[in-house]
């Protein structure tokens, strides 16, 4: 249904408040400026319409954002994460594939609600997630240790941790914003908390640890992570940069080691591609400022991944 659309929409998206370091914000004009958007009209011949600003900024909090249910920021989250749903949903709705640079993954509440929405009114489907990533990003705010939001967004999108109107994530509430625990994958998990490890298993949520990269190997990972997911099914693909091993993207707020490697990222990129069936993906949480000499290696690594995905090939 997609797999021939060469309607990009790029949206920068600065957003840090999901966790608590600076310079995530400056993820996305790294990414622009090492020439991603160049890349992705010339080499890619993709029609990007990209409006040249890094949106959701800090510039959005407001002047006082209590703490609640344990989350910190959850206002300023709640009104950016609301405005870059209805932002993805007016590209989606075009029919366009949209690639949202982080930022901080808390913005996946956004970018995914945006899609879920669009692909329903759409195409009349409920889309699926694979979420590459070193952790789950599944806590409720009660099963948090930190209280950052960035380790929460799955809980709201399928529900988990879900609010009444007018508390700040009530605006989630609608069901055609969400996606169900039996449409999402993980792949490459390996920091996982204990409430988040009860919730995958209580919800049998489909999960591919690095474990299981070990043990079958990044092909047969991808075949059954694909076979979960079936044939035909739209896919939002949602990749934080911290799924690779610190060797290949070191410059990231919470980086873990024994990751993947930057060829078995690429394969999954290559692998969904493949499948026609993507419709949106986010690349989220590089943070140049931090571990500046490895700044450069993170970027070309975030900006190979985003080529893949979109039909790079090796031959
Ligand atoms: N599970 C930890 C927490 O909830 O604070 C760490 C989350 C890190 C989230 C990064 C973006 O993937
Ligand atoms: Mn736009
Ligand atoms: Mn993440
Ligand atoms: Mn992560």
């Amino acid at each position: 249904f997609l797999s021939r659309n060469k309607d990009l929409a790029l949206v920068a998206a600065g957003f840090s408040g999901g966790q608590g370091k600076s310079g995530v914000d400056a993820g996305p004009t790294a990414l622009i400026e090492a020439g991603l958007a160049i890349q992705l009209r010339d080499h890619l011949r993709y029609n990007v319409h990209y409006d040249d600003k890094i949106h959701y900024c800090n510039d959005i909090v407001p002047d006082s954002d209590p703490d609640h249910r344990g989350m910190k920021n959850p206002q300023a989250t709640s009104v950016v994460t609301q405005k870059l749903s209805s932002h993805i949903f007016s590209h989606a709705k075009e029919g366009r594939f949209v690639v949202t640079l982080g930022g901080d993954h808390s913005i996946a509440i956004g970018t995914i609600s945006g899609t879920a929405k669009a692909t329903r009114e759409r195409l009349n489907r409920d889309m699926a997630v694979i979420w590459v990533d070193a952790h789950a990003d599944i806590n409720t705010p009660e099963t948090s240790d930190s209280g950052n939001i960035h380790g929460m967004p799955l809980a709201f999108l399928t529900g988990l941790a879900s609010e009444k109107g007018g508390k700040p994530f009530g605006w989630l509430n609608s069901e055609e914003l969400r996606i169900s625990t039996t449409k999402l994958v993980y792949i490459g998990l390996r920091d996982v908390d204990h409430g988040e490890k009860r919730l995958l298993r209580e919800n049998g949520i489909a999960a591919f640890s690095m474990h299981d990269v070990d043990q079958y190997g990044i092909g047969k990972v991808m075949d059954m992570a694909l076979a979960w997911i079936g044939n035909d099914t739209p896919i939002h693909l949602s990749f934080d940069i911290d799924a690779l091993d610190p060797m290949w993207a070191p410059s990231t707020g919470t980086a873990v080691r024994r990751g993947l490697t930057l060829r078995e990222g690429s394969f999954i990129a290559e692998c969904v591609h493949d499948t026609g069936s993507l419709i949106a993906m986010d690349l989220v949480e590089v943070n140049p400022s931090l571990e500046q000499e490895g700044a450069e290696k993170t970027v070309e690594a975030a900006i190979s991944i985003v080529r893949c995905a979109l039909g790079e090939t090796l031959l």
